[in-house]
């Protein structure tokens, strides 16, 4: 039975993947950290299928002695401090995670006795990017590709694209990325890094911005049910109920979004490889803010919801990346991946899943963001 490794088990992508590596047979460990409240919630249906540990990927000699104890034929590296906001905020934290977490996994791998038994997943972002694209499309790769219009025809992200971070979560992550090439290459170890953009789904956390606007619409349909609302400032309201409007930031951001569920699938391929390699495991398509607002709106049938949305300064970034489209034309070449999830289908599984939770559930992020529209109150989605 192969054994898995998994650092970030209980993000998203986590979840998915141990998901998929038990329906698969392996014997799957997940690393966790201590904290206050449960993490768990992404992985407690497999809970008594998989194992799990204790740990900090910041914690080196605690990351070696996992490695040892579990003695994994592969270790995924998910852990991050993944938030692009956030890391403008806390910086250092997010470069002890992300970049110093991968080190330290390098580092146990390389002084490992079990160093060339073990294949290495690195999680590598599109955000590594930036503000740079290419444009050239002679390129025998492109046949079939580049869905945008207009002057943006042209620009797409692949392999050979070059990085130009725009984030110290960014930079952190393009500093894990070159560690792995360099350990790849100085130690021989079988590390593979999945440039991967952006993907979502009905477990994706609430602070990015697809799952804010979904998590939002779920609460408000359910609130507002039958009867005829009005829009007074910030709120809409219902027989003199307030109901917060959804607050955002930069709508005309472009990224390349993708099903999570098909981009775990990618990282598993990439471990199974003879030679470790670096792919690019996006979609080919690119689309705005706007245009996710509009796919997840028109979903409940509310096609005016520019009626409901609040532009905040609060959410722009100090240093924003406009466009993303990444081209996966090695990953389907060479790993035989396809994505299967469409744009559309992901914008309705998510409002779908969030309408039915919201039921269940009751009002939270209503809570949250009455909180947050309070001056001087702590701003809980201040992302
Ligand atoms: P999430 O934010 O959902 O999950 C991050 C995981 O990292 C959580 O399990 C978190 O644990 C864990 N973690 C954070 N800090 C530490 C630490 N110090 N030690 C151990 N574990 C830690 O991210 P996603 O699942 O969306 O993404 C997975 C990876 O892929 C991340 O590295 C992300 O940066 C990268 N990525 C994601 C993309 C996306 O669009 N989703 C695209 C490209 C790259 P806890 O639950 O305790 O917080
Ligand atoms: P991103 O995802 O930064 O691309 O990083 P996010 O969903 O946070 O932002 C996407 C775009 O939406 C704009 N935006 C907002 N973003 C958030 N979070 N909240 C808002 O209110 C809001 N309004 C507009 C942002 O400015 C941005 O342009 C994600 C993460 O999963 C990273 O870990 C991963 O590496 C990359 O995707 C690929």
């Amino acid at each position: 039975m192969k054994k898995a490794l998994i650092f970030g088990i209980t993000g998203q992508d986590g979840s998915y993947l141990a998901e998929l590596l038990v329906n698969w047979g392996y014997e799957v460990t997940g690393v966790t950290r201590r904290v206050s409240v449960s993490t768990l919630s992404r992985i407690e249906h497999i809970l008594p299928q998989i194992n799990i540990v204790e740990g900090d990927v910041t914690d080196g000699f605690n990351v070696s002695k996992i490695i040892e104890e579990v003695k994994p034929d592969e270790i995924y590296n998910l852990a991050a401090q993944s938030h692009v906001g956030t890391s403008f905020k806390q910086p250092s934290l997010t470069w002890d995670i992300t970049a110093g977490g991968c080190l330290n996994i390098l580092e146990a791998i390389r002084y490992s006795p079990r160093k060339d038994d073990i294949r290495f997943y690195q999680a590598s972002s599109s955000e590594m990017f930036g503000k740079n694209y290419s444009t050239d499309t002679n390129k025998k790769s492109l046949v079939g590709y580049i869905v945008g219009n207009g002057s943006e025809q042209k620009k797409y992200q692949d392999e050979s694209t070059e990085f130009m971070p725009q984030s110290p979560y960014a930079i952190a992550k393009l500093a894990a990325h070159h560690l792995v090439r360099n350990y790849r290459d100085s130690y021989g170890i079988h590390g593979s890094c999945g440039i991967l953009f952006n993907h979502e789904s009905e477990r994706r956390g609430e602070h990015f911005v697809t799952r804010k606007i979904t998590k939002w619409i779920g609460e408000f349909v359910n609130w507002k049910g039958e009867s005829n609302v009005v829009c007074r400032g910030d709120n809409v309201v219902k027989q003199g109920e307030e109901f917060p409007k959804l607050r955002l930031g930069n709508l005309d951001a472009k990224r390349d979004w993708g099903h999570a569920e098909d981009y775990v699938y990618a990282m598993w391929l990439m471990l199974q490889q003879e030679d470790p390699d670096d792919y690019v495991i996006a979609t080919g398509e690119t689309y705005t803010v706007r245009d996710f607002l509009d796919a997840a709106f028109s979903y409940v049938g509310i096609d005016n919801w520019k009626n409901y949305v609040i532009i905040d300064p609060e959410f722009y970034r100090p240093a924003e990346v406009d466009y993303l489209l990444g081209i996966p034309a090695k990953a389907e070449s060479e790993l035989g991946w396809r994505r299967k999830i469409s744009f559309q289908q992901l914008a309705e599984r998510m409002v779908s899943h969030d309408v039915e939770e919201a039921k269940l559930l009751g009002p939270s992020v209503q809570a949250v963001q009455e909180c947050c529209s309070k001056k001087g109150q702590v701003h809980m989605s201040n992302v």
